[in-house]
C-alpha cells in the first residue's frame, strides 16, 4: 500500500461538477481508497488561457504500482472526456500525480513530485489543507512554499454538496471510501 495525492483540475464545461464526479470515480476503484479531499477551489489560469480553473486535491491509498496508477489517471481523464489539443489548453479534467509515497521519479513521461506543484498555488494549498505538516521530497515542508505562490488569486469554494458519501470524504468519518454519489 502507498499513500499518494493526486492534483484534480478542470476548467471546460460544468467543472466543479465534474471534480466531484471524479473524486467519486476514484473512491470507485478496487485499487484505490480515498482517504481524504481537500476543499474545491476557484482558480486564476497559471500560464494558460480559458476560464478559471476548479482544483482540489485527494490524499488515497493504493496498491498500484506508480505506471498503473498514471495510466488509470489517463483512463479517467478520458472517460470525463478530456482532449489535448494544444499544451495547457482548458480541459474537462486533469488528473496529476503530486506525491507518490515518499518516491522521487524522473522519467521522461513520468515526473514525481509533479514537477511544477512547487510553484502553484492551486496545488501547493489543497495539499496543505489535507495535511498541514505535509513534507514534498526534495523541497521540505509544503506551507514553508506558499509564500512563494501568494500573488497566485485562488478562493475557497463554499461546500453546497448536501451528499454525507462525498463530504465523508475529507474526514473519512462513515465511509469506507467506496460509496456512490447519487
Ligand atoms: N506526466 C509527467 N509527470 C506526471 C505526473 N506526476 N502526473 C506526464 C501526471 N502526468 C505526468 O500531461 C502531460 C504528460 O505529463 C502526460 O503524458 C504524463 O505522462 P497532460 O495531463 O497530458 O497535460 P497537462 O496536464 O497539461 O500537463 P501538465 O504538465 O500536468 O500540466 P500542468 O503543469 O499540470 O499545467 N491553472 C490553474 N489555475 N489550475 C490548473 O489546474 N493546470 C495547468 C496544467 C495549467 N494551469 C492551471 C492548471
Ligand atoms: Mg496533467
Amino acid at each position: 500500500m502507498t499513500v499518494a495525492y493526486l492534483g484534480l483540475g478542470a476548467n471546460l464545461g460544468d467543472a466543479r461538477q465534474t471534480l466531484k464526479d471524479a473524486v467519486v470515480c476514484l473512491a470507485q476503484q478496487h485499487a484505490i481508497t480515498v482517504l481524504a479531499k481537500s476543499s474545491l477551489y476557484r482558480t486564476a489560469p497559471i500560464d494558460a488561457g480559458g476560464d478559471d480553473y476548479f482544483n482540489c486535491a485527494v490524499k488515497i491509498e493504493t496498491t498500484l504500482p506508480v505506471r498503473h496508477l498514471l495510466a488509470l489517471c489517463h483512463k479517467i481523464e478520458h472517460q470525463f472526456g478530456r482532449e489535448r489539443p494544444f499544451r495547457n489548453a482548458p480541459r474537462t479534467l486533469d488528473l496529476d500525480i503530486l506525491l507518490y509515497g515518499d518516491q522521487s521519479i524522473d522519467e521522461p513521461d513520468l515526473i514525481v513530485p509533479h514537477p511544477r506543484l512547487i510553484e502553484r498555488a492551486f496545488a501547493l494549498v489543497p495539499l496543505i489543507e489535507i495535511d498541514a505538516a505535509l513534507i514534498i521530497p526534495q523541497h521540505g515542508r509544503a506551507d514553508g512554499l506558499l509564500a512563494g505562490v501568494a500573488d497566485q488569486r485562488i478562493e475557497k469554494v463554499k461546500s453546497t454538496c448536501q451528499c454525507p458519501m462525498l463530504n465523508a470524504f475529507a474526514t473519512g468519518a462513515g465511509t469506507d471510501g467506496k460509496g456512490r454519489c447519487e
